[in-house]
């Protein structure tokens, strides 16, 4: 019972703070792969994982790279994701348990590009989707326009379960992708790495970022 009671009460705070999906993956198995020390991830059982739902008409706005005003919403989406995991954060601990929030986009590793853990594994594990042809997981609804953040927790909470489900004959990202970098069943991460690299100099964006992938993907039941 309190497994529930925890769950519907972050679950609120989550809805409340503007996320569009929140699910609980059990990472038993999975934490050993996370980059923090297993010192600190083997104290943990659960990860919550939190989704912001990106807005469809700034998408719009992205033609075959990324543009000034997707690169604030990608800022400012970030802050938000990372703020909710504090508030929740801020719950679990009231509640005597631990909370580890992983902010949306913090690099750990610069050369090999990794944060210290995947979302798009925990996001999987919470229920919210499957890996697509763009590498990015796909949501049903809301397709790959979601970010994601997580928090590591011991809090007893109800788990969610993944989604057996795939892109099946949608191809819709393969042709659009400017670096070319996704086929029929492979991603190259160094071709998309390579060119969000140029598209920082060419179009003077601060990050790493590009969306078009992301455009082309809003879901099946997109409204
Ligand atoms: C560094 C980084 C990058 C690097 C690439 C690094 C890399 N190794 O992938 C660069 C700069 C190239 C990049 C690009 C982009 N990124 Co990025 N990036 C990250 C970041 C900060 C860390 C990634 C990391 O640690 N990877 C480590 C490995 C171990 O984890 P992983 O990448 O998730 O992959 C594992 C699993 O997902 C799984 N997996 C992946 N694909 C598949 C496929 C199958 C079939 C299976 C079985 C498993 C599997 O296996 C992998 C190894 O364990 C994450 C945030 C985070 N902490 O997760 C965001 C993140 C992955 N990026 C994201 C996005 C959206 C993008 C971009 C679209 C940029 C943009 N915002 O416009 C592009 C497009 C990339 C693409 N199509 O894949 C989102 C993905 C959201 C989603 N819906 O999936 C994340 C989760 C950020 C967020 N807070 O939401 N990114």
């Amino acid at each position: 019972m309190d497994a529930k009671n925890n769950y519907d009460a972050l679950n609120d705070v989550s809805i409340k703070e503007g996320m569009a999906l929140f699910g609980v993956a059990d990472i038993k198995e999975t934490r050993s792969k996370f980059l923090i020390s297993p010192e600190v991830s083997s104290k943990f059982d659960y990860a919550i994982s939190i989704g912001y739902r990106l807005s469809k008409s700034i998408l719009d706005t992205l033609t075959d790279s990324p543009n000034q005003i997707y690169y604030f919403h990608y800022q400012r989406i970030n802050v938000l994701l990372d703020q909710t995991t504090l508030k929740l954060s801020t719950l679990i601990q009231n509640k005597g348990f631990n909370a580890f929030p992983i902010p949306a986009s913090q690099v750990i590793d610069w050369e090999k590009q990794l944060g210290s853990v995947s979302h798009r594994e925990i996001a999987r594990l919470a229920g919210h989707g499957w890996y697509g042809r763009n590498n990015l997981l796909v949501n049903p609804k809301y397709g790959s326009q979601v970010r994601y953040a997580s928090i590591l927790t011991n809090l007893p909470l109800l788990t969610d379960n993944p989604i057996k489900d795939n892109c099946k004959e949608c191809r819709a990202c393969i042709s659009v992708c400017p670096a070319n970098a996704i086929g029929e069943n492979d991603f190259n991460l160094e071709a998309c790495h390579l060119k969000l690299k140029e598209f920082i100099k060419t179009k003077k964006i601060g990050q790493m970022i590009c969306g078009i992938c992301i455009k082309v993907c809003p879901g099946k039941k997109n409204l």
